[in-house]
């Protein structure tokens, strides 16, 4: 049987390298498409560069025939739509940017495979950051939106260009709502990884403090790799559809942090600094997801809890950071 296909844009990324690994894990043919940058960043997926089902092709969000090019010669089975300028509170520095890449990008995507393959299964990295400030919660599938950033509304403009695209031409595209997912691959600027390296840095001598903005921000934090298995499961469904993957449980970055210090054995008040520069101009005060249909329809669920992801997150910054030091 010929192996099936997948495109993965944003395979640089956390989630694109944890979602690489498991399509190679399922003997699929992997493309991974990266943009360029002047300093190679592929350290998430060196290990498995040389698989013999994995390569990886220059493309970029903002760039048509790039788009174009790639769907027209690999024809893949699936394609999942990660890429995104994804940090919300640089979305607000470089809007039209962000805007571009996440709305017009998954356009340009959505328009490529409709002209030139139309039985390509999409995913699409919808986000939970498009809630915003709803008063509703725990949000699920129908909760209404209320985008409060850059990032969000330019995440909106793509979810729903995917449900027109669904039910207008028949293809099947589905979005995960993804609540927040962290691992030891996040990216640095992210809170939880920042406070787990800050951690692993402040008990090994090399640096003095941490400098965090809102901390009452409450955040339903789940384990990247268990989301990605969400992906590639709603693909797998004779019907396309939306779904709200999440834990089911709320935190506040506060309570991060202690969990992290604690495991650490470190006080936040020796090392803690707030700074009103990391505040947002518009905050996402709490996210809570209702996972139910991801569970009945998928037969979803999360293996991580919130205490074992900080200690993986924390225990893993900690032994790369010991590493480096003995070099
Ligand atoms: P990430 O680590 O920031 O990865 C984003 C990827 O997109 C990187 O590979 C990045 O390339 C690439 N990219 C950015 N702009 C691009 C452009 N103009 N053209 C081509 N590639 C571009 O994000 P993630 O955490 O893996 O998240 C994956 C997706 O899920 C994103 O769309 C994100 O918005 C969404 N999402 C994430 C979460 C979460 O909690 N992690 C929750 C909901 C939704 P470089 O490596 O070169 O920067
Ligand atoms: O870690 P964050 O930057 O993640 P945020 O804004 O929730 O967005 C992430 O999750 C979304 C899903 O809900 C994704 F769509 C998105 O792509 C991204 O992956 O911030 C979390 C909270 C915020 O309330 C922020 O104000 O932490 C607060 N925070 C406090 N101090 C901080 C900091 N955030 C960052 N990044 N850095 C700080 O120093």
């Amino acid at each position: 049987m010929n192996k099936r296909k997948a495109i993965i844009t944003g395979v640089t990324g956390q989630d694109g390298s944890y979602l690489a690994e498991l399509l190679l894990s399922k003997n699929y043919e992997v493309i991974g498409l990266k943009r360029r940058t002047s300093l190679i960043n592929t350290d998430r997926v060196d290990h498995i560069y040389n698989h013999p089902n994995f390569s990886m092709e220059y493309f970029d969000l903002n760039d048509v025939g790039s788009i174009w090019d790639i769907v027209s010669r690999h024809k893949p089975d699936e394609f999942y739509n990660l890429a995104a300028q994804s940090h919300v509170r640089v979305s607000f520095d470089i809007s039209e940017n962000t805007a571009d890449g996440i709305a017009m990008g998954t356009l340009r995507i959505l328009n490529a495979i409709k002209s030139l393959h139309p039985t390509c299964r999409f995913y699409q990295a919808s986000s939970s950051e498009m809630y915003g400030d709803t008063p509703t919660w725990p949000q699920a599938e129908d909760t209404s939106f209320s985008p409060a950033s850059p990032y969000a509304c330019a995440k909106l403009f793509a979810h729903n260009l995917v449900n027109n695209y669904r039910e207008g031409y028949g293809l099947h595209a589905s979005c995960g709502i993804l609540f927040n997912h962290e691992s030891p691959r996040r990216g640095e600027t992210f809170v939880t990884r920042k406070i787990t390296l800050a951690a692993a840095r402040i008990k090994l001598g090399i640096q003095d403090e941490i400098t965090l903005g809102n901390l009452d921000a409450k955040r339903d934090w789940g384990f990247a790799g268990d989301y990605v298995e969400a992906m590639w499961m709603m693909l797998q469904q004779d019907i396309p559809g939306d779904y709200v993957i999440a834990t089911g449980e709320t935190f506040t970055v506060k309570q991060f942090l202690q969990e992290v210090f604690d495991h650490a054995g470190l006080s936040i008040e020796k090392y803690l600094k707030i700074d009103s520069r990391l505040f947002r101009p518009h905050e996402v005060p709490l996210l809570l997801g209702d996972s139910s249909k991801a569970k009945n329809n998928l037969n979803w669920k999360p293996s991580v809890s919130f205490a074992g992801l900080a200690k993986m997150m924390y225990e893993s910054d900690y032994k790369k950071e010991k590493e480096k030091l003995n070099k």
